[in-house]
């Protein structure tokens, strides 16, 4: 058989080798379709638990009837406001405001046809400190009306927010910034009308560089906060740009179980590497095309086995994850006793988040099987006795249902693809039934199936 032959399920179904050899022409084979706009942060606007109305790239929790009229054209406009961090403003360094500012300030030339120089002074003074403060407190302003309300975020982006910047901090800085501006309006407008009401030209000059000196004095002691923004700004929009609109297959596991070298075997094309500020570990983000449809699958950090309140940034990224998006879960079982994780800690993390996003979509694998042994892997950790039926069965075969793959030996795969396009297939009809009548119906409807 040519490759020229081949269907689309025969192509993906290759071993990895040769679609790595093939790689041009099945690029070509398989992107029949335009590509997709590209959204950051989270998988999908019509993932969303709750239907938002997006307003400066934020969301705000909106009545269902409300999207029912609009148009598809609405529909696309709404999608671009999608992602809110690859919208903030770009903030400006404290200084740089605060010398700019200076620089215009100075320049204010008194109203012309004042002859007494007293009041002519005394104008120039009053214009130069209001227009201090002006320069000063509009990019504040900017900045207090275009980064969105953390309330208002996609609950993913707000979990992003929280794990990256740490819990309140977002708002703390933003709250900062807003003090500083009305710190600045309030003396400024103090100042300025102090020196509007001098007697003398004297008088007039003191007011001028005291309020100047007083305004450059609360910038300096208080424009840190302008930086920290101006830091946040540029963490979040560094964050990974991911596709919103794919059903996304979504690796889970115990660390080192072999997600990643499955995300390598089941994407089309080399996946990237999503670096998410709050770890140097990197996360594969890999696509999957299949009959004309285009889907993502991803690895997830490893989860461990302990309580929330110990759960550490990654794990929590897995979470949220499952928790905001709509992905199909492949759960990645190693019996072998290669990964760091026991079998026995393996199944209780399996059983807490199956049973927690039990409406998930979900396959189960037992990787590394080149490396099983007939008999089950105890580690020094276990103690057999314990074990109950279910236990016992696990070690063994893992869950019921569960696939046997090996990646090294290549043993498996073509059925964890089969049994991957199945779960891709329904996650997208699932999808569809949520959008019957097109995107914008997609947007407005509360997600029920998924989350
Ligand atoms: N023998 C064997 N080793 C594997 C297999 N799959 C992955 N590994 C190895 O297991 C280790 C962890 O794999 P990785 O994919 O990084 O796991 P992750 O942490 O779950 O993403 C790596 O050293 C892989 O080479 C397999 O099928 N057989
Ligand atoms: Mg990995």
């Amino acid at each position: 058989m040519t490759s020229g032959s081949f269907t689309l399920l025969q192509l993906w179904q290759l071993p990895y080798s040769t679609l790595l050899f093939n790689r041009t022409k099945l690029c070509k084979g398989l992107y029949p379709l335009p590509r997709m706009k590209i959204y950051p942060l989270c998988f999908s606007k019509q993932m969303q638990t709750t239907t938002y109305e997006v307003v400066k790239g934020s969301y705000l929790e909106t009545s269902q009837t409300k999207h029912e009229n609009k148009t598809k054209e609405t529909a696309s406009e709404i999608l671009d406001t999608v992602g809110a961090f690859q919208k903030l403003p770009m903030v400006m360094p404290s200084v740089d405001i605060l010398y700019s500012s200076l620089r215009k300030a100075k320049r204010i030339a008194p109203t012309k046809g004042i002859a007494n120089a007293a009041k002519r002074e005394k104008n120039k003074g009053a214009k130069q400190l209001d227009a201090l403060m002006k320069e000063l407190t509009l990019p504040l302003r900017t900045y207090k009306d275009n980064f969105p309300n953390k309330r208002q975020l996609h609950p993913y982006e707000r979990s992003l927010i929280e794990l990256t910047l740490g819990d309140g901090n977002y708002e703390e800085v933003l709250g900062k910034v807003d003090y500083l501006r009305k710190k600045l309006v309030s003396v400024g407008k103090e100042h300025a009308s102090l020196c509007a009401q001098s007697t003398t030209k004297r008088e007039a000059e003191e007011r001028l560089v005291e309020g100047m000196r007083k305004l450059e004095e609360i910038f300096l002691s208080d424009g840190k906060a302008v930086d920290d923004l101006m830091q946040i700004a540029k963490t979040l929009r560094a964050m990974p740009v991911v596709d919103l609109e794919m059903p996304t297959l979504c690796l889970v596991g115990a660390p080192n179980v072999g997600k990643s070298s499955l995300v390598r075997i089941l994407s089309t094309g080399k996946p990237e590497i999503c670096n998410y500020p709050f770890t140097t570990r990197g996360i594969l983000m890999g696509h999957i095309a299949l009959s004309y449809q285009n889907f993502q699958v991803t690895d997830t950090p490893g989860i461990l086995r302990r309580r929330d309140e110990d759960r550490n940034n990654l794990e929590k990224l897995t979470l949220a994850v499952l928790s905001h998006l709509p992905t199909a879960v492949l759960f990645v079982h190693d019996l072998t006793g290669e990964c760091g994780t026991s079998p026995s800690d393996q199944f209780l993390i399996y059983q807490e988040i199956k049973e927690r996003f039990s409406e998930h979509l979900w396959i189960d694998v037992v990787s590394k099987c080149d490396l099983l042994e007939e008999s089950p892997v105890l580690y020094v950790t276990e103690n057999a006795e314990d074990d109950n039926d279910e236990l016992l069965k696990y070690r063994k075969v893992g869950p019921d249902g569960a696939l046997r793959v090996s990646v090294t030996n290549e043993v498996g795969l073509n059925e964890l693809k089969n049994r991957v396009h199945e779960v891709l297939v329904s996650q997208s009809a699932r999808l569809n039934i949520q959008k019957p009548e097109g995107i914008m119906d997609n947007i407005s409807s509360p997600r029920k199936t998924f989350i």
